[in-house]
This record gives C-alpha cells, structure tokens and sequence, in this order.
C-alpha cells in the first residue's frame, strides 16, 4: 500500500468480457500517450469495433509495465479542470514489453500481420536525428549498434527490423504513424527508417519506400508525468487503488493525414480525431504557439522561480508575456490553419496554462531543450520579418537555464542528451557575449544563419537576464 493512501481501497480490476484483437503495437509508453492516443482509440473502438487492441513497448525501463501488469493493463485517466476532476478507466492495452529484455520479442510482436498499425511517443530524442538538418545520426551510439545488429535498441531500429521481418515473411508494412512534437513528424519518421533501412538492406530501403505510409500528425494534450501525490488524488475519486493513473487536462487534438497501409485504421473520424490531406498548417501553429511558449515559460518561469506553469501565468507579467509572444512575434508568422482563428486559439491557451488543476512542473518541460528550441522558437525566429525581443530573452534563458547555476545560486538539474556539451560550452566563456557566441557555435541545434542573427539580441537578453533577474527583464520586454 502506498503511503498516504487508505487502508479500505480495492485494487483496481479490469472489466471481463471479450477482448479485441492487437491491430497496434505502440513505442514508448510514457503518460502522453495513455492519455491521448490510447483514449481515442477505445473510444473509437467502442464507437465502430475492430481489432484495435494495443501492445505497447517501453524502450527503456519496466517501471510502468511492471505497475500496470497487476492490474491487466488497464487505468485511470483522471480528466483535471478548473471546475473538478472526473475519472475514466481506460482498457484498451492489452500486453506491455520492455524491449531491452527482449528485443526479438517486440520485432515478432510487430511483425504480426494482425498489427496495421505503429503509434510512437519516443519524443524529440527518440528519432535519432539531427534536429537541425532533419538527417539520422548514423553517428547516435544506438544506430551505430542497429546498423548490424538485429536485435535492436532504438526506435528506427525496431521500426527497420520489423519491417525486413514482414517482408520476408510477405506481409504488407504496418503504417508508421508517431504522434511526437516535431514538425513534419511523418517525414522524420520515415527518413529516419529509409536512411538506416538504405545501409542494411537498399532492396528493403526500396520496399519501405514504395509500399510503407508515414502519416504526419498534430497531437495536444497537456500530460504532465504522474507524480506520487496523484496516486491519492485518484484513489480519493474512484476507491481504487491505481499504481499507474494519468493525470490530463480537459482539451484535446489530434490532426491526422488521412493516408494509411490499405486504408486500414481504427475509427478515429467517430470520435473527433480531425482527418485531413495536410497537416502541416495545425503542427507549425501548435508547436510554435504552444510549445514555443510553453517552453519560454519553463526556462524564464524556471529561472524567476516558478515550479509549475499555471504558477508561472498566474504572475501577471507572465501571462501578458505570453499574450505578447503570441500575437507580435509568433502569429505574424502563421498561416492559420482552415476553420482556426489563431487570436481565440492563443486565448484557449492561457486559459489551459492557468488551469489551476494541472500541475505541470517548468522543470519537466525544460527537459530536453536542444531538441525542441528548433521547432519551437528557432523556426518563428527564422521567419520573422521584426525584431523579437521576446523568444530572444526565451533562448538567453535556455542558454542560462542550461549553464547549470540559477538566479538563487543554486544547481540545476539540467536533464537534455546534450547536458555536457552545453555545461562544456557555458563554462569555456566569461562574458555574455562570449557564452552566447559558443552556444550559437552548436551546430546540432543552431544553423549558420539563424546563429548569426541571434548574436547581438540574444547577447543583450543574457545581460538583461543576470543584471536583472527573469521577471524583470521579461517586464522590460513588455514595456
Ligand atoms: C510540453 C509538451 O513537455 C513539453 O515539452 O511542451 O509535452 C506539451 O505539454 C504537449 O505538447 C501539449 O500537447
């Protein structure tokens, strides 16, 4: 029993009945995941059947599969909004594998002809790609290993292998379909498995090519990750005990193209998902409005203090710099999306931001910044035809956030696959100016052209940001 949780609970028992068939295996079983993708599609089932049922693979650690195999794989989803929490029980996972533990068995799990479908949430990391060139890493530690090894351990590893197997074996590909926050996801995806399939096999390369489907997609729901208090929060709501609950806001999105192996998908038109021929408008409004901001308050919130960001926005210098970020530095640079009016979307936003209900911490979502600063603030900077103060102090605050010390003096637990080298680089400089031009020098996550002019307005930001503090040089932004 976990501390803090009352002794009468009942463990939560999945539902008997018949179950579906496994038509999609899905890679990377974090939160998001269960609490978008997996909710639709057993809504969709319950509203048109098939065999929908999910496999879902941790590439990394058991953790959630070892506290969602007591209770057969299903739990709570825990909808938190301003006005009170409701609780669904979401059953629609039927088996969960740890790759590392056996690999082979997540291929043949994949290579099965009942499986149509492969959803991934690896994030941005996970492709193994260079986030500035869009190109596979042949270099990456993990494909440098999947390149001769048929036991793989990253994402396009499993998606290559899984594909040569059914190949072999003669059946059609499965459709590749991820649902992580890069733009033009599904040309990522699939450059990522074309390049490694070209160096293990050009026939196999050639095969992917022609036959496999890589539809991009816009997803959204804010998912913080379950913290411990959220097990007592759930068990308080439902009397069950829950070892792996989702904590999710109300909104939801998923944009999908319409373009699958066969045609074959669940019924994801039934229950809102919008099906489209392009979704490339929906993923640059989302990434730039709302992970570019989420990710401007994370560093600069992070660093004036702020744990979560409905803290952050609550501070109202916070929440007009988030309305300033919006509608004079990123919409400017938009075309909205048909039947989306990006002034109201940018106001659905701060009121999603400032949902009290949800705790999501600045320091999560800080995670990882040199994979994410391209899509969501490089690109809006690239683009702009004025000057923006704004996601300059945003980038100065990645560049302060990742130099390791905050404004109290104290360490931060920076969390990004390139943590060293961006430690490495903060340190080899003494002056703003100095720091600001070795982080530029990153290739990997800062063209030629974009570094260059970012010099001068991100150098002024840094100096604003230590001679100030973050809350005070976001004011002066502002005025
Ligand atoms: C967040 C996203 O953690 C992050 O970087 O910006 O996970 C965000 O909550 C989702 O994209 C919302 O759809």
């Amino acid at each position: 029993m976990e501390a803090g949780l009352p002794a009468d609970l009942s463990p939560l028992v999945r539902s008997a009945g018949p179950r579906p068939g496994v038509g999609i295996v899905h890679l990377g079983l974090g939160a998001f995941f269960r609490a978008h993708g997996a909710v639709y599609v057993a809504e969709a089932m319950a509203a048109s059947g098939g065999d929908w049922g999910i496999l879902a693979a941790s590439l990394k650690s058991p953790g959630t599969r070892d506290s969602l195999a007591p209770q057969s794989f299903a739990y709570t989803a825990l909808e938190a909004g301003p006005e009170g929490d409701t609780a669904r029980l979401v059953e629609v996972i039927e088996d969960v594998l740890v790759a590392p533990e056996d690999p082979a068995a997540l291929v043949a799990a994949m290579a099965d002809p009942g499986v149509k479908i492969v959803t991934l949430t690896v994030t941005e990391k996970g492709y193994c790609h260079n986030p500035a060139t869009g190109d596979l890493n042949l270099d990456h530690p993990d494909i440098a290993r999947d390149l001769n090894d048929p036991l793989p351990r990253s994402a396009p590893g499993f998606l290559v292998r899984a594909l040569q197997a059914r190949r072999r074996a003669g059946v059609r590909p499965f459709t590749v379909l991820t649902c992580d926050n890069l733009p033009h996801n599904g040309a990522v995806v699939r450059r990522a498995v074309l390049d490694l399939a070209q160096a293990i096999d050009p026939d196999l390369a050639a095969w992917i090519a022609a036959e496999g489907r890589f539809p991009s997609t816009m997803v959204d729901r804010i998912v913080p990750a379950t913290k411990p208090a959220d097990l007592a929060r759930v068990a308080a709501l439902t009397g069950r005990q829950d070892a792996a609950p989702v904590i999710h806001e109300p909104f939801r999105q998923w944009v999908v193209e319409d373009d699958f192996v066969d045609g074959a998908r669940p019924d994801l038109g039934a229950v809102g998902v919008q099906l489209v021929r392009d979704v490339a408008p929906f993923e640059l409004m989302k990434l730039r409005m709302l992970n570019g901001t989420h990710s401007s308050l994370a560093y600069l919130g992070y660093l004036a203090g702020h744990e979560t960001i409905s803290d952050t926005v609550a501070d109202p210098v916070f929440a007009d710099f988030a309305r300033h970020l919006w509608s004079r530095e990123i919409m400017p640079t938009l075309n909205a999306p048909q039947g989306t009016d990006l002034g109201a979307y940018a106001d659905a936003l701060l009121k999603r931001y400032q949902n009290p209900a949800i705790r999501h911490l600045t320091w999560q979502i800080a995670m990882d910044g040199s994979q994410k600063l391209p899509q969501r603030m490089l690109g809006t900077l690239g683009d702009a035809s004025t000057p923006c103060p704004g996601l300059c102090l945003a980038v100065a605050g990645w560049m302060r956030y990742v130099g390791g010390i905050d404004e109290t003096g104290a360490v931060i637990d920076v969390r990004d696959p390139l943590s060293a080298e961006l430690k490495r680089l903060s340190d080899s400089a003494d002056t703003p100016a100095d720091k600001v031009a070795a982080l530029l020098g990153l290739r990997a996550v800062f063209s030629e052209t974009i570094a260059a002019r970012l010099q001068a307005p991100v150098t002024a930001a840094y100096h604003a940001l230590v001679a100030k503090g973050a809350r005070d040089a976001v004011r002066e932004v502002l005025s």
